[in-house]
């Protein structure tokens, strides 16, 4: 559906590409109507234009507080041009189409910005602007709505191709836009009202999110917190159901999710698998052909940290596991379902929180993930890469023998869990030795590897299961020590990103300790 654009109402409070803009739209023939200083801008600039109280038959009034906030513009811009009834409204009250709305807000963010007063900050909330935003974004089937000056050209090359017209593809892209805008607009003074009463958080259902329950604080007493869901579709600690148990905290919450994510990446239908997090990182995990036999493999890796742990399930949770899961203090299970078995050995535990999801969350899926920083915030798409899609090159002269390459995949999936930097020991798929969130690399690797001689002594074995194990790196080696350390706890095969300008000479120290090699070209940085 083109429409033509026969009149523009245009009310803008940056003025940039403002009369190029209109001037083009004028040769096109459009009628340009236009609060107090757009119109005053467009006029000096020798255009024609109509100014908005002249259409409503209202003066501005209020300090400009009431200018298009009349019946005469919104039927304007709200009117359906092919509904009978809606046409014979505009009829029976003189009310005349607007075809384009040009609006951008009085600058709310930037008065803030800039440090005004509370009453300067008051009256740049822009109430008009907003109105006519979502009134044009709304019937966007007849009219299309500008609130970014970078989207002039669009509109003029659109009208262009379509004689005077815009095509509903456009005008779609335009309503969305228009949207964000306004959603932001009020976020930005939410946020402030919230800084300004300095009692509470701000509030997140500003942003479009869903207040799931206001928890009784943050990562630590002092800090206030409240957990909100996005509009998503994710299966998660956010969307599960709480069987059982006390409340989550916050860094329950905060927990869980990595568990449950870290679990999510080995399919049920290959593998049961277990994931026993401990501060956001994995401190156990493990594939095995049912989940008892994961979650004690799991456990064996760090008993000392699986203590107070978050335990995370890939299957649904079988009585036999929910038994050995109660011997140990656990802070939360968290599975896609339960037998109700299992759900009635857990109820033994009447702290111990039970989440049932109802599914897995799919690994490889888009996504956002947010990130605050002081006055501002990292976005960025979730890492959805899986180690099954990458091309694995082998470097080495040695190639792994069938099962390191299995460990070397299960230890690279578990690596993409755990904090950068990161070094993952992995035998028989399971983790034997993680050394997770170091400022160098060697030293994660000194940790997994020390870490693996403790579990060694606490299960009463000859030799630390490092001794014949594969390693992981999330990021390449930036030089061969990393490696040698790794070979010196007795790694046989190693899997890395590659791409470091040494990397002949860690690839050197592989070949002379006679160990294998791969290179996934993908990095798994986690922060
Ligand atoms: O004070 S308002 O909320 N009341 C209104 O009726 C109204 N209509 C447009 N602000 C209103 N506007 C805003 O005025 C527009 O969003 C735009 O930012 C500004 C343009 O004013 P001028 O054309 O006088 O520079």
């Amino acid at each position: 559906k083109p429409r033509h654009i026969a009149r523009a109402l245009i009310s803008v409070s940056d003025k940039k590409g403002l009369v190029e803009f209109a001037h083009a739209l004028s040769k096109f023939g459009v009628e340009l109507v236009s609060t107090g200083g757009t119109a005053k801008a467009l006029a000096d600039s020798g255009l024609r234009v109509r100014d908005v109280s002249e259409l409503t038959g209202f003066p501005e009034m209020m300090d400009g507080r009431v200018k298009t906030l009349h019946p005469k513009v919104h039927g304007g811009l709200l009117a359906i041009r092919d509904d009978d009834k809606h046409v014979a409204a505009m009829q029976g009250h003189g009310i005349q189409p607007i075809d384009l709305l040009v609006v951008n807000l009085y600058p709310f963010e930037e008065t803030v910005a800039k440090g005004a007063d509370y009453d300067d900050c008051i009256e740049n909330i822009d109430i008009g602007g907003p109105a006519m935003i979502r009134a044009a974004a709304k019937n966007h089937a007849d009219v299309a709505v500008v609130v970014d000056a970078s989207d002039y050209q669009a509109v003029l090359d659109e009208m262009k191709a379509n004689r005077g017209a815009t095509t509903l593809a456009l005008r779609r892209r335009l309503a969305a836009k228009a949207y964000a805008r306004t959603g932001a607009y009020d976020a930005a003074i939410s946020n402030w009202f919230a800084s300004e009463n300095k009692t509470e958080a701000p509030d997140y259902r500003a942003f479009g999110g869903a207040l799931a329950e206001a928890l009784r604080y943050g990562e630590n007493p002092h800090q206030q917190a409240s957990f909100y869901r996005t509009p998503e579709k994710r299966f998660g600690v956010a969307t599960a159901r709480q069987v059982q148990g006390k409340q989550l905290s916050y860094n329950n919450i905060n927990d869980t999710d990595a568990a449950y994510e870290c679990v999510a990446e080995f399919d049920p239908a290959r593998t049961a698998a277990c994931a026993i997090i401990k501060h956001a990182n994995p401190c156990g995990v493990a594939e095995g052909a049912s989940l008892i036999e994961a979650y004690r493999k799991a456990v064996a890796c760090d008993s000392t940290s699986a203590f107070g742990g978050i335990v995370a399930l890939n299957q649904p949770l079988d009585a036999e596991t929910a038994k050995v899961i109660t011997e140990i203090f656990t802070e939360v299970i968290i599975a896609p379902d339960a037998s109700e078995e299992a759900i009635a050995i857990v109820g033994a535990k009447k702290a111990l929180r039970l989440l049932l999801t109802g599914g897995l969350p799919d690994s490889r899926a888009l996504g956002l993930t947010f990130k605050s920083v002081a006055g501002g915030m990292l976005v960025q798409t979730r890492d959805n890469g899986s180690v099954d899609d990458l091309k694995l090159k082998v470097a080495t002269k040695r190639a792994p023998t069938d099962q390191e390459m299995q460990d070397l995949r299960f230890a690279f999936r578990v690596a993409k869990h755990v904090k950068s930097n990161t070094i993952v020991y992995a035998k028989d798929g399971a983790t034997v030795g993680i050394g997770a969130g170091q400022m160098s690399r060697v030293d994660a690797a000194r940790i997994a590897a020390r870490k693996a001689e403790d579990a060694a002594k606490e299960l009463g074995l000859p030799a630390p299961l490092t001794k014949g194990s594969v390693v992981a790196s999330d990021a390449f080696f930036p030089f061969a020590d990393g490696l040698l350390v790794a070979i010196e706890a007795g790694a046989t095969a190693v899997i890395q990103p590659g791409g470091s300008m040494r990397d002949d000479e860690v690839i050197k120290a592989a070949d002379e300790a006679g160990i294998a090699m791969v290179l996934t070209g993908m990095r798994h940085f986690r922060h």
